[in-house]
């Protein structure tokens, strides 16, 4: 199965739900792991979703040339929270971006700080669930790199990503999940650059992540810290992301 064959499953068996279309399947693919999934399962399990889309493999990365002329903001655009409207008022220089749950060492990192880590640039393809993809350079810090810096407990399962936005304007903020380990994904990043300049407010300034094996909804914006669980129970709807608690997308959200 190619990855493009992979991504538009994927993205039908979300988009669904559960329901996974069989039709045509077979066509897709030979690979033993993703046969075992279409037999075994109605819906998708999350051991079967990780099995599907090997983590360790890298997302396809694009050209200059191909980059999308515009590259669409989607979610939030224009965050009204009073915490965003803080950072907003002197130009981000307050920001620090805030490392802390069951880490040996919280931090709290400016923008300066970030930069001055290794950085890693990345042209990639974003595919949202609704159907759209756009193709933009992104340049920021690989996570795992910072998130070794605060020093992950043992008991450290998910990485849960805190926004600064109310997208659902309900009073709760955006978040977002990913394990651990997928931090340590060499595409994994944290993004304060896009297609050569500074991050802009309708794409998540100052900082948002990047997970190019991942869904659009998965790509969390405005991000204020990272936690470091060792459950998602008892955070937002215990889903591990503010989709995911509506009930519409899935956790894994793999491509
Ligand atoms: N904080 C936050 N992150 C978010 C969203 C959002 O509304 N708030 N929307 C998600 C969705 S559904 C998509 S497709 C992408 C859109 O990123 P873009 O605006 O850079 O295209 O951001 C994701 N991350
Ligand atoms: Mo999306």
């Amino acid at each position: 199965m190619t990855d493009e064959q992979r991504r538009r499953f994927l993205s039908r068996a979300i988009v669904a739900g559960s329901a996974v279309a069989l039709a045509g399947c077979n066509k897709l693919n030979d690979s033993a792991g993703f046969r075992a999934f279409l037999a075994g399962a109605d819906a998708p399990t999350d051991a079967a979703l990780h099995a599907l889309t090997p983590e360790d493999a890298l997302a396809r990365e694009f050209t200059e040339a191909e980059m999308s002329p515009v590259f669409k903001a989607n979610g939030s655009k224009n965050p009204q929270t009073p915490e965003y409207l803080a950072l907003t008022a002197n130009g981000f220089a307050d920001y620090r971006f805030k490392v802390g749950g069951l880490v040996r060492t919280p931090l709290e990192l400016s923008l300066d700080q970030l930069r001055a880590l290794p950085s890693r640039t990345q042209i990639t393809r974003h595919d949202c669930v609704e159907g759209w993809s756009c193709i933009g350079k992104w340049k920021g810090v690989n996570l795992g790199r910072v998130l070794d810096l605060a020093g992950p407990m043992p008991a450290a399962k998910y990485v849960v990503f805190r926004c600064a936005d109310d997208y659902g304007h309900n009073g709760g903020r955006y978040y977002e999940s990913i394990y651990l380990r997928e931090a340590y994904h060499p595409q994994s990043i944290l993004a304060y650059d896009m297609n050569d300049a500074a991050l802009p407010i309708p794409h998540g300034a100052p900082l948002r992540v990047r997970l190019e094996r991942k869904l659009g909804y998965k790509q969390a914006k405005y991000l204020l810290a990272v936690d470091l669980v060792e459950s998602l129970a008892g955070i937002g709807g215990g889903k591990g992301g503010y989709w995911e608690d509506s009930g519409n997308y899935i956790w894994h959200g793999g491509i």
